[in-house]
């Protein structure tokens, strides 16, 4: 065993050693807890905190995650013992050099030699027939996959303490205004704590131990790393250095602990345990990294054990410099900047309304005042929700719109890979679905809350990705499909897999790059990026758009271009020009028109028209009133399967709407025959599409089922098991049910249920770079500001009940402004940076403008 009484970091500090440690010790030891519990008034009346009062007693259910997009942890909050699990995005099995199957190798799930023979066939059968098995598909176009992999847990942290396991007053709780995680307990009359965080500035993730009485805590700290890699270890001067490669594929991995105490004294055991005696109080760090590089083919770059030591060196510097208060708020300042951009908040609390106004509200609904800290710990929490406490009910509403928004900030940051099935947490070297990226739904559903909840950035990680698939992507094309151009299909991993699997029912999604590829116009619909637009955009657009240029085939039944073979996610059999395919390769051309029109492509223009002519759009009415999901009327009424993919249209895409009356019925007709019930993610869009049907409280109906049915105690979403896109999705219907802007005209309230009588959300987006607040009381709009990022005319649509006059002021002269239009429809004109007020005229204002 090596003795050290030191608490100092390693060697190559950038920071002199010789400073006076005092200034940690002290810096240190001043933490707070000012983010905790009602010292900090929470921006949406009730605090937005998940709090069990127990340690987890199940990863998958009650972990509570923190994360830094790069880098997530899992806190158990164990008493005497506590695992805090970790991740790191880019640690998988398999890819080039995986060991699965050495003979074949990794084949990217690309066939060798290509399909075009195999895919006439399938057509022809098609077209002779109609309808095909999938297991009939899939043998001729399928494949075996290989050393595909799985996201890997990187190890866990153990921390061991020497007061039992007897303790009161136990609290483990996530704060999501700070994104912090922190457990406390009393033990033998001391007050212990444990903060967490991941950091995206300082790339770690930090945990600071502290107690009310000085030269309380006693604890030992180590790594545990999972045994499928080679470990080398090394332990010094409050250091743990751990790295290896994987068995599986050889993939290099680092990860470094530092442990630094204000007072105390170390022990570095030759395992690698540090035990510590006597400190005030300790910062732990941990960095993590490996030598994944998106880059095909060989996915593989630097060693990290640079990148690793720079980042643990630069934090610990500044832990010493500044304590561990320097950090925190570092992490804080950061990820407010993202978070704070939205509030959303229910049952908006009477001393909010205006002096001198009374609330509106119907009697039982009136005042209902938001519940203020504590509210109960979130299993009891969620087990109550619906029974009768309504405040609590918005609360926890609330709570789960914004624990999304959280999400998609700790696991989707530049300069990684974007938000897997899990986000960026497993415990698992086999986790479901090998918690990859699924792109008949998933992948997408993670990103639908990220432009219109105000986290565009958080969309980097996404564009990167698909930046890198372009070179397998392209040559799944051409074997798969022999076309031009690039695309994936069902399912892809962090090793540019963009051919076939072998499962029947999910493995032939070929219009998966048209989707994603979609997604970056969404990007710039938003936020009207023309350099976004011409450097990121155009490119990937125009190569998934080049497949189908290629890749359609024309219908013997009526001569139209469709896509053969096709399949409607997960459901029925193979026909040719599926509803769904037909929507995706309709928007993606159309994107990629306006796209290519706008910068001036106009030869591209004109190919993409003559396409878009001849396109049959999917969107067809059955026998039973029903959009149909396939082109022949197969629809069965008492189908209840979890994807909607014939309702692509009506939500996310935009071909359905009040500009389509009738296909906005059938739509519904096929909504209402498919029910309710679903797995997590298929709940949360039944949530979204209902919203888009303008039916409200259909849409909080289902988001309750969500969250009593398909969300665990932490709030995680379950498909049955965890799986993130539900989360995601669920935040995102939330604020469809507030605000849509498919159209360019920007609804307000166009869903709102009446348990949200009375609310307010602030920071929204809409298309056309506008951020909209909205205001309302008794289900009535009673004040909406917009704020436009460029000049333009916003346009706009009232609420459905809107039935007052409506005043339009410049937010800061005050002065009263022209707003065009009659009825539901308005507009004005807007300029770039300036806010404009739309309010509800009271009947005495009314009354007072008519003298
Ligand atoms: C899609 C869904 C499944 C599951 C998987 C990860 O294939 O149909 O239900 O969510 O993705």
């Amino acid at each position: 065993m090596n003795r050290d009484t030191f608490h100092r970091p390693v060697e190559n500090l950038t920071t002199p050693l010789a400073r006076p440690l005092a200034a940690l010790c002290l810096l240190a030891g001043i933490v707070t807890n000012t983010v905790f519990g009602s010292e900090l008034p929470a921006t949406s009346g009730s605090p937005l905190q998940i709090r069990f009062n127990h340690p987890a007693h199940d990863w998958e259910t009650e972990s509570l995650p923190i994360g830094n997009g790069a880098l997530g942890a899992a806190v158990q909050g164990g008493i005497s013992r506590d695992t805090l699990q970790f991740n790191e995005k880019s640690l998988w099995t398999g890819g080039p050099g995986a060991k699965d199957n050495p003979a074949q190798g990794y084949d990217f799930g690309l066939p060798r030699e290509s399909r075009a023979t195999a895919l006439t066939e399938i057509r022809s059968e098609l077209a002779r027939q109609g309808q095909l098995p999938p297991e009939r598909v899939a043998k001729v176009l399928g494949n075996q996959v290989t050393a595909y992999g799985n996201y890997q847990s990187f190890g866990d942290l153990v921390l061991e303490f020497a007061h039992g396991e007897q303790v009161q007053d136990y609290r483990r709780v996530l704060d999501l205004d700070s994104a912090l995680a922190k457990v406390s307990y009393t033990a033998n009359r001391v007050r212990y704590t444990r903060e967490y965080l991941a950091s995206y500035p300082d790339q770690i993730i930090a945990v600071h131990l502290s107690a009310d009485k000085p030269a309380s805590l006693n604890f030992s700290a180590s790594l545990d790393i999972p045994d499928n890699r080679s470990v080398q270890r090394k332990s010094e001067h409050g250091r743990i250095t751990i790295s290896g490669r994987l068995h599986d594929n050889g993939l290099g991995y680092e990860t470094q602990l530092q442990l630094l105490a204000d007072g105390g004294r170390i022990e570095t055991e030759e395992g690698g345990k540090l035990t510590i005696h006597g400190a005030n109080s300790a910062t732990l760090l941990i960095a993590a990294g490996t030598e994944y590089a998106a880059d095909y083919p060989r996915y593989r770059g630097t060693h990290p054990h640079r990148k690793v030591q720079t980042r643990l060196d630069r934090a610990s510097s500044k832990v010493i410099d500044g304590g561990y208060p320097a950090l925190r708020d570092t992490h804080i300042t950061d990820y407010r900047e993202l978070f704070a951009r939205v509030d959303f908040s229910l049952n908006t609390p009477c001393r909010s309304l205006p002096a001198g106004e009374r609330s509106t509200a119907p009697a039982g609904f009136a005042c209902k005042q938001a519940p203020t800290a504590p509210v109960p710990p979130i299993d009891q929490w969620l087990k109550s929700y619906g029974t009768g406490n309504e405040a609590l009910d918005r609360a926890l509403e609330q709570l789960y719109f914004q624990y999304g928004r959280y999400l998609l900030i700790s696991s989707s940051r530049p300069g990684s890979l974007p938000a897997n099935l899990q986000g960026v947490w497993n415990n698992s070297a086999t986790p479901p679905w090998n918690a990859d990226y699924h792109a008949n739904i998933n992948l997408q559903m993670n990103y639908w809350p990220a432009e219109v909840t105000n986290l565009a950035e958080t969309t980097a990680p996404l564009f990167d990705f698909i930046d890198s698939l372009q070179k397998p992507g392209a040559v799944a094309a051409e074997k798969l499909l022999g076309t031009r151009g690039w695309t994936l299909f069902l399912n892809t991993n962090i090793w540019g897999f963009t051919g076939v699997i072998e499962w029947p029912t999910a493995f032939w999604q070929p219009e998966a790059g048209a989707w994603l590829a979609d997604h970056y116009y969404e990007h710039y619909r938003f936020n009207n990026d023309e350099d976004f637009l011409r450097s990121r955009a155009y490119p990937v657009m125009k190569g998934a758009a080049l497949v189908w240029l290629d890749g359609l085939v024309t219908d013997p039944r009526d001569g139209k271009l469709v896509v053969s073979p096709s399949y409607s996610p997960e459901h029925g059999d193979f026909t040719a020009g599926a509803a769904m395919s037909q929507q995706l390769v309709q928007e993606l051309l159309k994107n990629t028109r306006d796209a290519a029109s706008r910068l001036g492509d106009i030869t591209f223009v004109n190919e993409l028209n003559r396409a878009l002519e001849n396109l049959d759009p999917g969107l067809r009415i059955g026998n039973w009133g029903q959009l149909q999901e396939w082109k022949q009327d197969l629809d069965d009424p008492h189908s209840r399967h979890r994807h909607v993919s014939q309702l692509y249209a009506l939500f996310p895409g935009d071909e359905i709407g009040e500009q389509t009356p009738n296909l906005l019925n059938a739509a519904r007709v096929s909504l209402q025959a498919r029910g309710d019930a679903g797995t997590g993610w298929s709940r949360a869009w039944k949530v979204a599409l209902w919203a888009h049907l303008h039916d409200g409280d259909r849409a909080h109906k289902i988001l309750a089922a969500q969250l009593r049915d398909s969300t665990h105690p932490n709030l995680w979403s379950t498909h049955p098991p965890f799986q993130i896109d539900g989360n995601f999705g669920a935040t995102a219907a939330m604020a469809e049910m507030l605000i849509q802007s498919n159209d360019n005209t920007i609804q307000l309230l166009p869903a709102l249920p009446k348990a949200w009588d009375d609310g307010s959300v602030t920071g929204l987006r809409a298309r056309g770079d506008v951020t909209v607040d909205l205001h309302w009381r008794a289900n009535r709009l009673s004040e909406a500001r917009f704020t436009a990022g460029r000049d333009r005319t916003i346009e706009l649509q009232l609420p459905q009940n809107a039935d007052a006059e409506y005043t339009l002021r410049d937010a800061s002269s005050k002065k009263i402004l022209a707003l065009d239009g009659k009825g539901k429809r308005r507009s004005f004109s807007a300029r770039a940076g300036r806010s404009y007020l739309l309010s509800r005229q009271s009947l005495q204002q009314k009354k007072a403008g008519e003298k």
